[in-house]
């Protein structure tokens, strides 16, 4: 059996509860049901140091190698924060307005790519599986392949790609898209994603659809196809019971008893939709005066890419929302929003999304979006609380029986907020069992074995 070989931005010991991101979980499952060998930066920034160098260490995480290189300062400001975060991020969220498109950024972006594909390719064994991950590593295959590696190589986005006139505003679009086609198999989350890859090689590189899901362009193959990311649906239902979620649950279910609680639990990302969500929750106070004293809202919101100035200014005018709020509407008993900016234990979170009664899963855009999916898994199936999902998250492709909301649009949201609120319990009985086989039918474990299912049977050209 071939070894399979993770290739991502960041590396997590899969034995130990990730904190906040959905890649390190999904790839933490995916690895260690074979074990394997896991690839990429560090998280070390060293100062002074030479561009394109760094220092590699190795590790062995019970059935998994972690292999990582070090970042100098200035490859690490030109990779993640300049070209990954400052261009891509934003662009393949629709953000062209949030975009830095600095010519020095991509430079970076391609010595860093240059320098993982050299540490890289001494580690590999011929019939390896190569598995690189999200939109970090987009020339990772290209490079790969000019240092002479023949080995499968399969490239998931983890996020949206926009629609070809939206892509075409990143100066290097060609470049990078050209780059995937070094792959042998590229996943997408959506049919959306796969439509917008699709009529961008049509456009801009005439591509040749060879059928359902295999392209030809830039002399070469490959197949592209949607595989939704999800989660292991059993092992977070079972979360629900450990002592710290029972804690949990137990104890905001007698601070909110008679009341009703909202949730909302993301990194602090602009694509999440936050300050609309505040001012979604402020409609709902205003247009239906009944929730005021009775209903609040927990806003977890952890810190995330905090040397980004877009995100200092977001949190800024999140507590200031916030304020506005509770000022207006609090009183001495009750304050309606509760904001939270830290990270909750993988352990409490369980038992906090089967306390809420709503969950507000509200992304302006987003990839997928693994907590629409944790929220499912959390409730109790004799009393579940009802998600309100953004139309805008790759999640809402399939998650057809939640709420499906456009964020943009407070008024119409809140309306649905209210309904999700005095939803009889038949209706969301009926709706947490349709939106779990959902989630059980297309799990981790299902996206994991697609993928390399399709990367295994590929016949490399
Ligand atoms: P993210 O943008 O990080 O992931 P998401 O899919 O929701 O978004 O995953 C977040 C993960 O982190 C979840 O497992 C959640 O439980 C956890 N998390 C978030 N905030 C937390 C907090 N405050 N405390 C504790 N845990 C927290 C990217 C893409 C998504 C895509 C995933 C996986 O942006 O669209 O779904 O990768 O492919």
């Amino acid at each position: 059996m071939s070894r399979l070989v993770v290739v991502s931005n960041r590396v997590a010991d899969p034995r130990k509860a990730s904190a906040a991101g959905g890649l390190a979980v999904a790839l933490g499952e995916a690895l260690s049901s074979d074990g394997g060998l896991w690839f990429g930066w560090s998280g070390i920034i060293t100062e002074g140091g030479a561009p394109g160098e760094g220092a590699i260490h190795t590790r062995q995480a019970g059935n998994v190698r972690l292999v990582t290189v070090d970042l100098c300062r200035e490859d690490h400001d030109s990779y993640y924060l300049g070209y990954s975060n400052g261009v891509l991020w934003p662009v393949f969220h629709y953000r062209l307005d949030l975009a830095d498109f600095d010519a020095g950024y991509v430079a970076g972006y391609r010595r860093v790519n240059q320098m993982l594909a050299r540490k890289l390719v001494p580690l590999l064994k011929p019939d390896d599986l190569i598995w690189i991950h999200d939109y970090h590593l987009i020339p990772l295959a290209a490079e790969l392949r000019a240092l002479d590696c023949r080995q499968r190589i399969g490239f998931f986005l983890h996020i949206p790609l926009p629609p070809p006139l939206i892509l075409a505003a990143v100066p290097q679009h060609e470049w990078l898209i050209r780059s995937l086609f070094a792959c042998d198999v590229v996943g997408f989350q959506s049919q959306a994603d796969v439509e917008h890859f699709s009529s961008y090689v049509g456009q801009e590189a005439v591509a040749e659809k060879l059928d359902a899901h295999q392209f030809r362009a830039f002399g070469r193959r490959v197949h592209a196809q949607a595989f939704p990311i999800g989660i292991d649906v059993d092992e977070f239902a079972a979360l629900t019971q450990t002592k710290e979620a029972r804690e949990t649950h137990a104890h905001l279910r007698k601070e909110y008893a008679g009341r009703h609680l909202l949730l909302g639990v993301e990194r602090m990302d602009y694509s999440k939709g936050l300050p609309q969500r505040l001012k979604t929750f402020r409609e709902l106070l205003k247009k239906y005066p009944e929730n005021i004293g009775s209903a609040t809202l927990i806003q977890i919101a952890s810190p995330s890419r905090e040397a980004l100035d877009t995100y200092a200014g977001l949190r800024q005018e999140l507590e200031s929302l916030c304020g506005a709020i509770n000022g207006d509407f609090g009183d001495l008993d009750w304050m309606p929003v509760r904001y939270i900016h830290r990270n909750v234990s993988r352990r409490r979170l369980p038992g906090l999304y089967r306390a809420a009664d709503v969950a507000l899963v509200t992304p302006l855009r987003d990839g997928m979006n693994l907590v629409a999916k944790e929220f499912i898994a959390a409730q109790d199936p004799d009393d579940p609380g009802v998600l309100v999902l953004s139309r805008f998250a790759g999640a809402a492709e399939e998650l057809r029986e939640a709420i499906l909301v456009n964020p943009y649009d407070t008024f119409g949201t809140a309306e649905s907020i209210q309904l999700a609120l005095q939803m009889p319990l038949a209706e969301r009985q009926r709706r947490h069992q349709q939106l779990l086989e959902r989630i059980r039918s297309h799990d981790v474990h299902w996206w994991r074995e697609a993928f390399l299912s399709a990367l295994a049977e590929c016949v490399p050209e």
